[in-house]
Parts: structure tokens; C-alpha cells; sequence
């Protein structure tokens, strides 16, 4: 009886311990789970969360709604949260609650989208892609491939598959791509569209296009996963997805990969979900009352592509089957 009570007694203590040291709550408003981009992003902050000592996750999935971000926010607020990992569905509309968190000196940590009012709120830290420079990536690399298997000179049918309307990432790379194209006269856009960067709605899409538009030579799909949807409404229509259509995606997924491998798309544009680390390592400098940078943080990205060696302009195409076997998502 005697051993019961001081078993049950050390596991009092041991529970007690344990509750006392996971006392720091970071909480996440993630947008959704609309791509394998996304689905990485969550796995790699969540897995980096809850395998710290001493930090208990509390995570929110939006799915695709701002009101629900705005509600998740607000609960968090009232939890008492002691840090906010956030990323925007869309870049504006966020002044409002952001000020809250503010007011109520919750550190903010801004990642992937950011939101259009960066400049009026407080924060710790952003990091997240440079848009902008993959949507230009993106039109560069079709050109100079384009140029490399001599049709820089033909008139060639773009079609823009855009992601989420209002999304940061949308803007930005839909203001990359169009710079780009400024560069390459021989290319028009025939037709500029959202697919929500979802598989389920890239499908459909390119099978109105396909069925509407005369010819589309070369398709800049703002992401993977609406390429990949592309790709079966290609080959459906009969066509050869990678040769009929040049197919260049944005994330640089491994399914993009095995399309690449495979040759049903052309390319893909590197946009790490891979966040974990940096969240980890900003959240542990704000926890020693390190100052940070409010600089916006861009990863070093790549290209991949079927070949290799193509110059987009300050980095060139690496094969995509040289590396496959070294990807983390
Ligand atoms: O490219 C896309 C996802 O915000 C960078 O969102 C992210 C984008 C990513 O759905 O696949």
C-alpha cells in the first residue's frame, strides 16, 4: 500500500513537472490545407512546436475563410497566448486584429503571405517566400527554354493559371509573371485565370481553356498542384502534357518532381513550406529577449527542370532527377 501511494505520488509530481514546463503556448492561424505546399508547411511548424520542451502548440485551420482567421486570432487573444505564428489567406483586411494582438503585446510572428499592412503593425519577425522573383522566375525560365530549343522567335500562346485571388502569393507572382513577360515580346497571354491552387480546380480550368482557346503553347501555373490538375485535363484532351504544353509550376512538391521525372511537366520554381526551423529558432531569441530584425526573411530557392542549365537570370536549372532522392517535401 505504502509503495501505491508513493508510486502515485511520483507521478503526481512528474505530471506536475511536465505541465509546468510545457507553459509557453505558441499559437498558429494557418490559412487551410488547399496544397501539398501547405500540407508540408503545417507538418514542418507543428512537428517543430511539439517536439520543443516547454511549448504547447495550439493550432488553427482556417479553411480558406478570414473570418475564421479573425475569430482564431481573437481566441488566441483571449487564451493569453504567448506568441502568434500567423500567414494571411489574403493580403488585406488584417489592420483591424492585428492592432489587438498588438495591443494586448502578444509577439507576432508573420510567415508565408504577409499582409498588406506590414508597415502599420508590430511584429518580431517575417519570413516566407519572394513572390514576386518566383513569378518572374517562372516566365524567364519558359522564355530562355523556349530560346534554348530555338522558338525564341515564335509567337507563343501563354496561359496564366493564378492561385488564390487577393493571396500575397497570387499578387506577388502574378506581377513577377507579367514583369517577365515584358522581356520576351514573342510571348502572349491568351488567357489568365484562378485556380485556387487547388488539383481539384487547375483540372477543370485547363479543360475550359483547352476547349475555348485555339492554341496555348506554354502554361505558368502558379502552383504545383494546379499543374498537376492541368496535367490530367491535358492528356485527357489527348494532348501531350511537357511537349504540346510547356508546363511550368511553382513549389517544387515531390509529385511535381515525379511529373517532371516522368515528363508530363517541364518545370518547377522552388517555394520552401520548409518553416520549422526558423520558427524554432526565432521563437527560442525572443524567449532570451534577443532583439530581431523586422527585415522580411526569403530562403534561398532553386529551379528544377527536366534538363538542367537553363539561366533564369542570377541562378540557373538544376535536373530535377539529380536531386529527387534529396527532397524533404
Ligand atoms: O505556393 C501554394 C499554397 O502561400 C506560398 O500557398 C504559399 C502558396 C503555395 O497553396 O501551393
Amino acid at each position: 500500500m505504502k509503495k501505491l501511494l508513493a508510486l502515485a505520488l511520483a507521478l503526481v509530481m512528474i505530471l506536475g513537472a511536465a505541465s509546468a514546463f510545457a507553459d509557453y503556448k505558441v499559437a498558429f492561424s494557418q490559412i487551410g490545407q488547399e496544397s501539398d505546399w501547405r500540407t508540408a508547411n503545417t507538418d514542418s511548424i507543428k512537428a517543430a512546436i511539439e517536439n520543443h520542451e516547454g511549448w504547447e502548440l495550439i493550432y488553427d485551420d482556417a479553411q480558406q475563410k478570414q473570418e475564421n482567421q479573425i475569430k482564431a486570432l481573437r481566441n488566441f487573444i483571449t487564451q493569453g497566448v504567448d506568441v502568434i505564428l500567423f500567414t494571411g489567406v489574403v493580403s488585406t483586411g488584417w489592420e483591424e486584429v492585428l492592432k489587438e494582438v498588438n495591443d494586448e503585446e502578444i509577439p507576432l510572428l508573420l510567415i508565408d503571405r504577409l499582409p498588406d499592412c506590414i508597415d502599420q503593425i508590430d511584429y518580431v519577425a517575417a519570413f516566407g517566400g519572394d513572390f514576386v522573383e518566383e513569378g518572374r522566375r517562372q516566365v524567364a525560365w519558359a522564355g530562355e527554354y523556349l530560346k534554348s530549343i530555338g522558338r525564341g522567335e515564335e509567337e507563343i500562346n501563354v496561359a496564366i493559371m493564378e492561385g488564390t485571388t487577393g493571396a500575397s502569393a497570387q499578387v506577388g507572382r502574378t506581377e513577377g509573371n507579367l514583369a517577365a513577360l515584358a522581356n520576351y515580346p514573342n510571348m502572349k497571354v491568351v488567357a489568365q485565370q484562378s485556380g485556387n491552387f487547388t488539383r481539384a480546380e487547375g483540372q477543370p480550368l485547363m479543360e475550359s481553356w483547352l476547349k475555348s482557346i485555339d492554341k496555348i503553347d506554354v502554361l505558368i501555373a502558379q502552383n504545383d498542384d494546379m499543374a498537376l490538375g492541368a496535367v490530367d485535363a491535358i492528356k485527357a484532351a489527348g494532348l501531350v502534357p511537357g511537349k504540346d504544353i510547356i508546363i511550368v509550376g511553382c513549389d517544387s512538391v515531390k509529385a511535381a518532381f515525379d511529373a517532371i521525372v516522368a515528363g508530363d511537366m517541364n518545370a518547377t520554381i522552388e517555394c520552401t513550406p520548409l518553416y520549422g526551423p526558423f520558427v524554432v529558432e526565432t521563437i527560442e531569441k525572443l524567449q532570451a529577449g534577443e532583439t530581431l530584425s523586422k527585415e522580411v526573411i526569403h530562403p534561398e530557392e532553386g529551379v528544377f527542370d527536366m534538363d538542367g542549365g537553363i539561366d533564369v537570370g542570377g541562378i540557373v536549372s538544376v535536373k530535377a532527377a539529380d536531386v529527387i532522392d534529396q527532397r524533404q517535401y
